[in-house]
């Protein structure tokens, strides 16, 4: 089953919508294997977000995900990570669809309520670096067979 690895990002905590967030994907059929409330330092920060390092918006980018505990949740499913990316919408709020976390409840792009990984390949990475220590669990849900075919 593949897995992906999200955040729910500090705009979304501040404004109270950690579990709106996590809600929405759990509604989606995705099933909860980890789940963290850790404050993100720099260092993990600069590891997670490597691949941007150089961009314009990187040093926002750290100081934004630093800025308070986020919640870390590991999602399991089939094609987790494109269900969880198609409910999460366009990185850019204003060109995410409505009905998805970031057309509902986004305007700006800094500030756009959670992270998803882009692959399996990165979600596998990015899960050693926020369940580092930390188990995720994978389990039997007994409504996998309606949601799960
Ligand atoms: P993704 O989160 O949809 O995968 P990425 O391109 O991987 O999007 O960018 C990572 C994060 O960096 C975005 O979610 C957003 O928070 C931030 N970001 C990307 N581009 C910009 C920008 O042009 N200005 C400000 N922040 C940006
Ligand atoms: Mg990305």
């Amino acid at each position: 089953m593949e897995r992906t690895l999200i955040l729910v990002k500090p705009d979304a905590m501040q404004r109270g919508l950690a579990f709106e967030v996590l809600g929405r994907l759990e509604r989606r059929g995705l099933k909860l294997a980890g789940l963290r409330l850790l404050q993100v330092d720099e260092a993990m920060a600069k590891r997670h977000y490597g691949e941007h390092e150089g961009k314009p918006f990187f040093e926002g980018l750290v100081e934004y995900i630093t800025a308070c505990p986020i919640v870390a949740a590991v999602f399991e499913g089939p094609d987790a990570v494109a269900a969880a990316r198609q409910t999460m919408g366009s990185t850019k709020p204003t060109e995410a669809a409505p009905g998805t976390i970031r057309g509902d409840l986004g305007i700006e792009i800094g500030r756009n309520l959670v992270h998803g990984s882009d692959s399996a390949e990165s979600a596998e990475r990015e899960i050693g670096i926020f369940f580092e220590g930390h188990p995720v669990t994978t389990w039997e849900r007994g409504t996998d067979a309606w949601a799960f075919e």
